[in-house]
């Protein structure tokens, strides 16, 4: 059997791009609800342009997303139908605490997730759950500057201690941040940063990555001692850096790209900033400030797993402005010419699966779980046998058989010790990228469209039956 009898296999959603009720059960606004559709995405996410209320000319995707708050029950049977053993979700912290800096939680968000929790384990499924994928209440932006502000490692802790003891004995897997390294990407969507005109920039992201950094350690700390039984993961978005040639500089530059992601994962996996980080901060001015047991709590409290979301390997070219480039969950690349790529310009390589998990493994040594994978493509719903609607997407059953093929012969061959997979968007839901929902991952088709209009019933695609068979066959049937 390639994989071990307690493997998780799942799927892998984000409260904002699918519960929507973004004004119900007391929940506060966020700024992964600002985010609209359409061109000025990318400057609001990027933080450029700065959208701290709804206003009339926008249309906000997040803001009721595929109502996973009202269809939960029935989402959750499908993914117990599946035979899902994992479901990584994540927790709106505006749903705990609306504004981010109350003393008291709200027990109407409280008890949602707990509801949400007990459906899972009603068909066997382990939560998963990311404590902030993305997510920071809007008050917390406005009054404290986001993580720029080191208060914000206080409210995260509240919010942290609130869950791990609401929830103790219902949920044992946690994730502290949603790929960590986006505070450098999307900051604004990351971490709900802003820039004001003439700030040093990377100056400002260093400084709140030190603050995310002692809030995740602070984080397991807590995790360990209120339920010993906890497990804790870090995120990151990763895929390797591929040099583009032989040439020693355009390897210097992949190892200098892959370093910049390393970064977060080094201080939580081996428990302290890497000397190349240090040394780069501190050329470029952009050295944090850290406070005296700063580095005392990121060495004692390390992650157990290394978590991490992989659609897409990466090229790096010392003289990158003379080679086409391409996008790809949001860090712009160079393209490589040796792969295909995906409708929306993601480079398709499932070996940069198999790369990048002996990457991870080699240098952490400590157990990997691929918690996003999948292909984002455009579906054409049609009738099935049954007079339902359904969707012929062989081209995603190929994507994701070639990935789960790879990540098999890590595990046999290469002996990188795995706990899970879990595929991005088991059920379509609004793109944190472009905020479409054209751009599907679903093995569970919405009827919602760009503009939010649609039934919003839910119909089984072709590869619903074909992910199945395979956790049926604990990946051992592929076909
Ligand atoms: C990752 C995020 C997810 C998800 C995924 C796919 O970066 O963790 O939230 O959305 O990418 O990206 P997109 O939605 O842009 O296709």
């Amino acid at each position: 059997m390639p994989f071990k009898k307690n493997f998780l296999w799942g799927g892998a959603t984000a409260a904002n791009q699918c519960e929507g009720g973004y004004s119900e059960g007391g929940r506060g606004p966020a700024n992964v609800d600002m985010a609209p559709w359409g061109e000025d995405r990318q400057s609001v996410i990027t933080g450029r342009m700065k959208m701290l209320e709804f206003d009339d000319h926008h249309f906000y995707p997040a803001k009721n997303a595929i109502d996973m708050y009202h269809h939960y029950k029935e989402d959750i049977r499908m993914f117990g139908e599946m035979g899902f053993k994992v479901y990584r979700m994540s927790i709106a912290w505006s749903r705990i605490f609306p504004k981010g800096d109350e003393t008291e939680p709200n027990e109407e968000g409280l008890s949602f997730y707990e509801n949400v929790f007990r459906e899972c384990h009603r068909y066997g499924i382990e939560p998963l759950v990311t404590i902030t994928h993305f997510d920071c209440p809007i008050h917390l932006i406005k009054e404290y500057g986001s993580w720029r502000n080191r208060k914000m490692i206080k409210f995260y802790e509240r919010l942290c201690r609130t869950l791990f003891r609401r929830y103790k004995g219902m949920v044992r897997y946690w994730l502290t941040f949603n790929e960590i390294n986006m505070i450098f990407h999307a900051p604004f969507m990351g971490a709900g940063l802003c820039f004001e005109e003439g700030e040093d920039e990377w100056k400002v992201k260093y400084q709140s990555a030190h603050h995310e950094l002692v809030a995740s350690a602070l984080a397991t700390k807590i995790a360990h001692e209120e339920d010993p039984e906890n497990k804790v993961g870090c995120m990151l978005a990763a895929g390797n850096y591929y040099p583009y040639s032989c040439r020693p500089e355009d390897m210097w530059e992949a190892i200098c790209c892959d370093r910049n992601n390393y970064f977060f994962i080094d201080v939580q996996s081996r428990g302290a900033y890497p000397a190349y980080a240090l040394k780069k901060m501190e050329r470029e001015g952009t050295m944090p400030h850290m406070e005296p047991g700063d580095a005392e709590l990121l060495k004692n409290n390390t992650v157990d797993f290394v978590s991490f979301s992989y659609y897409t390997s990466r090229c790096a070219s010392a003289k990158p402005e003379l080679h086409e480039n391409t996008r790809g969950n949001l860090i712009p690349t160079v393209k490589n010419p040796y792969l295909e790529s995906t409708d929306w310009g993601w480079q398709i390589d499932p070996l940069g699966l198999r790369i990048t998990l002996n990457a991870l493994y080699d240098r952490y040594q400590k157990p990997l779980f691929v918690v996003e994978n999948g292909l984002g493509a455009v579906d054409q719903p049609v009738e099935g046998p049954d007079g339902e609607l359904t969707v012929e997407d062989d081209y995603r059953i190929d994507y994701l058989r070639k990935h789960i093929q790879a990540m098999r012969d890590a595990v046999t061959e290469d002996g990188v010790d795995l706990m899970g997979y879990t595929t991005w968007g088991p059920i379509d839901l609004v793109s944190a990228g472009t905020g479409e929902m054209r751009k599907r991952y679903g093995f569970i088709y919405v009827d919602r469209d760009d503009q939010g209009k649609g039934t919003l019933k839910r119909y089984r695609k072709k590869s619903f039956w074909w992910y199945k068979r395979v956790i049926e066959s604990n990946g051992e049937c592929l076909d």
